[in-house]
């Protein structure tokens, strides 16, 4: 599938830190990347409606990874999925009378017109769970061949008694996850299943359900082995970050990685597991059923600049839960006007300390509100007592492109 347009990126040179994230599996703030090449893969959306504030919070606390990255001097190799296909988009076609492709393929460019809005550096593949079918099939295949998969009624079912390792990544409870797994898109109730939390990898064709032709019989892909197709197409075993919300701990990462070492044989599929926090709505957690959605494309219509969006987010750790409030936009916002009149001025504060603590702050653990302290304190040094230093504002200036991915020279 095509991405969207890449944002220009300046160069900061060298100082640069190496990255620090805190993977889910072992709970540690650790060192990641130890290649000259990052390799990441974070989990795109079901495309079956528009971004809200909370997914595009997700995307920029990995589009944040993917920049500091780049600035400790890696290669990044960025790989995103769209599940466009799954039961959210029959539902939602049911619901409108709409094709399901078509909607689809509306929310999917959607969602690339915000990305493209926000600055968001696009992954170098985007790939849809369609046009890895193929992909699936063979990882079905070779999962067979391990001993790995059942049939139940046509329906084939990953059997995660196969990995020894299971649950090692969300490192839950057998009660927690079956409280989970019913909650998010699992089917422990199904009679005939081996262990109630066996994720299906095929779904046999249902009347009025798509399906397609293959050495599987005529079906659809499961959830959890569209990603690990498309990451082990694209990125290999042993990937350097395996990123998304936390919503996708359990199933959806633990049975990725369960699928993943079982079919190669080998571990682990990624080195870390980064998860970022729920953001909701003043107060009450945004959901479909309670329409308290905030849509990034509703912002961009109503005339919020991107800037403003991209530091109401930042503001808060990524790791944290947290809700979008008006507020928080409106402060967003005064940063905005303040940090453009002082990258503006002709001359300001010296700029070594400052852009090197927003690089520090990045590359421990994304810590994005520490960032912005930093460039909080040089603004108000710069717009009460000024400085001589005439390189200062661009410098400071292209540090916040980089690395927070704020264009102060248009907001
Ligand atoms: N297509 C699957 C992943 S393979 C999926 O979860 N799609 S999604 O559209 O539901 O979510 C897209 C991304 O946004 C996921 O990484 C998910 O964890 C994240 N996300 C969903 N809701 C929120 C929220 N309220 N706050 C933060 N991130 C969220
Ligand atoms: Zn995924």
């Amino acid at each position: 599938m095509d991405s969207w347009p890449r944002p220009a990126i300046p160069e900061l040179g060298p100082g640069g830190r190496p990255v620090r994230v805190r993977d889910t599996s072992s709970g540690e703030i650790r060192p990641t990347a130890p290649g000259e090449e990052a390799r990441l893969y974070v989990c795109g959306i079901t495309p079956y409606d528009a971004t809200h504030m909370g997914h595009a919070a997700t995307y920029l606390a990995f589009d944040t990874l993917v920049r500091a990255w780049r600035d400790a001097g890696h290669r990044v190799r960025y790989v995103q999925n769209v599940t466009d296909i799954d039961d959210p988009l029959l539902d939602r076609a049911l619901a409108t009378g709409q094709d399901w492709q078509e909607i689809a393929r509306q929310e999917t460019q959607l969602f690339r017109e915000d990305m493209a809005w926000l600055r968001v550096v696009p992954p170098d593949e985007y790939i849809g769970a369609v046009e890895s079918i193929p992909s699936v099939v063979a990882c079905v295949e070779g999962l067979r061949a391990r001993g790995a998969v059942y049939d139940l009624e046509g329906d084939l079912y990953f059997d995660v008694s196969a990995d020894p390792l299971f649950g090692s990544v969300s490192g839950l409870s057998r009660d927690e996850m079956l409280a989970l797994v019913a909650e998010r898109g699992g089917d422990p109730l199904r009679p005939g299943k081996r262990d109630p939390l066996d994720p299906l990898l095929w779904r046999a064709a249902r009347p009025e359900e798509p399906a397609w032709d293959t050495p599987l019989g005529h079906g659809r892909p499961g959830w959890h082995i569209e990603c690990v197709a498309i990451a082990l197409d694209h990125l290999g075993m042993t990937f350097d970050v395996q990123g998304g919300g936390r919503d996708l701990v359990f199933p959806h990462h633990e049975m990725g990685a369960s699928h993943a070492e079982v079919l190669e044989d080998e571990r682990p599929y990624a080195r870390d597991y980064v998860h970022a926090g729920m953001v909701g709505l003043e107060g009450v957690k945004m959901s479909k059923s309670l329409g308290n959605l905030v849509f990034v494309h509703r912002l961009r219509e109503a005339g919020v600049t991107p800037g403003a969006v991209r530091l109401a987010v930042l503001a808060h750790h990524y790791r944290d839960d947290w809700d979008w409030t008006e507020t928080g936009l409106s402060e967003a916002q005064e940063r905005i006007e303040r940090w453009t009149r002082a990258v503006s001025l002709d001359a300001g504060p010296a700029w070594e300390s400052v852009v090197d603590a927003v690089r520090a702050a990045i590359a421990d653990d994304l810590d994005t509100p520490v960032a912005i302290r930093a460039v909080d304190h040089w603004v108000a040094d710069a717009l009460t007592r000024g400085g001589d230093d005439v390189g200062a504002p661009a410098r400071v200036r292209d540090a916040v492109d980089a690395l927070l991915g704020v264009d102060l020279s248009v907001d």
